[in-house]
């Protein structure tokens, strides 16, 4: 764990923002976030986050379409890290509200309040409709693959223009598929580890100079669409990969070789919908 050590705040931050804390993700990086600011606020919808705080904890329930709540969520704080908002395809509506309104409420409150880095869990979804023969880096053309993939590649275009125009970095994470293990044969391709996904989350935080950064979260897996250049920006290199689980994953009917999930990048999700 050496690399991963020297990374270790050089600057903690004051008081860092955690949003979607009862998600996946959430829970498996809320305990391992205590030594990145004197105080760690921890938020979620009210129905899902659990009010127990651990020590340097604050719990606050908040709705991220409700601007003045997220106005006073953010308020006090100097870091953000942005996991909150729905994470599948889903009717418009409900995308519109919690991942398109909530970004902009977030960077609004980000601007009012001197927020000075943010980390947006953006997704693989801004690029979804390539093929999985191609191979992009994360400046190719964005193809988003449904509303989901829409919103993040609107919140990555939100973190541009609050940089150029108020200062405040981002680094944009297009998480591939973070799970304890790659559930299937496209996930080998796609699976970020949890440790890999909480590496580049503490060097995202503790580079300086970042500006609005995009780059691939993703594992070190033998077969990849991603050219992950630009996260050499951080000293980003996975420690994990996809391999060892490739028996347990292929013992998986394989797909029809024409189907979306064998050869879109964005697989399933580019099938889904429309809902109405
Ligand atoms: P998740 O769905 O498990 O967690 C998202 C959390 O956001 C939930 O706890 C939910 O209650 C909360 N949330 C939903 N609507 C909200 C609203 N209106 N206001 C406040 N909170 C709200 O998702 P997961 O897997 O933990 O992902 C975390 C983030 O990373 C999400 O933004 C997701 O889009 C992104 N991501 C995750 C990937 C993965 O493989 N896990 C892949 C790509 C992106
Ligand atoms: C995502 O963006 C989703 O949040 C996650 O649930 C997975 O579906 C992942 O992408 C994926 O592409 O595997």
């Amino acid at each position: 764990m050496a690399d991963q050590d020297n990374i270790r705040p050089f600057r903690p931050f004051h008081r860092l923002l955690l949003t979607g804390a009862a998600g996946g993700v959430g829970k498996v990086i809320r305990p391992r976030l205590a030594s990145f600011a004197q105080t760690i606020r921890v938020s979620d919808l009210a129905a899902a986050l659990p009010p127990e705080a651990a020590s340097n904890e604050e719990v606050i329930a908040c709705d991220l379409s409700d601007k003045q709540a997220v106005d006073a969520l953010v308020q006090g704080c100097d870091a953000v890290i942005h996991l909150g908002g729905v994470s599948v395809e889903r009717p418009f509506e409900e995308v519109l509200e919690a991942n398109i309104k909530g970004v902009y409420n977030l960077y609004e409150a980000a601007r009012k309040h001197g927020v000075k880095r943010i980390i947006f869990a953006s997704s693989n979804h801004v690029t979804g409709f390539y093929r999985q023969d191609e191979k992009i880096d994360a400046r190719a053309l964005r193809r988003p693959d449904g509303y989901y993939g829409l919103s993040k590649s609107f919140g990555e275009d939100v973190a541009q223009f609050y940089f150029d125009r108020y200062g405040i970095e981002t680094v944009s994470i297009r998480i591939g598929s973070a799970f304890p293990e790659p559930k299937d044969r496209r996930m080998m391709a796609s699976w970020l580890s949890y440790d890999d996904l909480f590496d580049l989350l503490q060097r995202s935080l503790f580079t300086p100079d970042v500006g609005h950064t995009v780059v691939y979260g993703m594992s070190d897996n033998l077969v990849t669409w991603w050219d992950n250049r630009y996260a050499g920006k951080l000293g980003f290199a996975p420690r994990d990969s996809s391999e060892p689980f490739r028996e347990k994953v292929e013992v998986q009917p394989a797909p029809a070789p024409e189907s979306a999930v064998a050869v879109l990048q964005g697989g399933a999700f580019t099938t889904t919908g429309p809902f109405e």
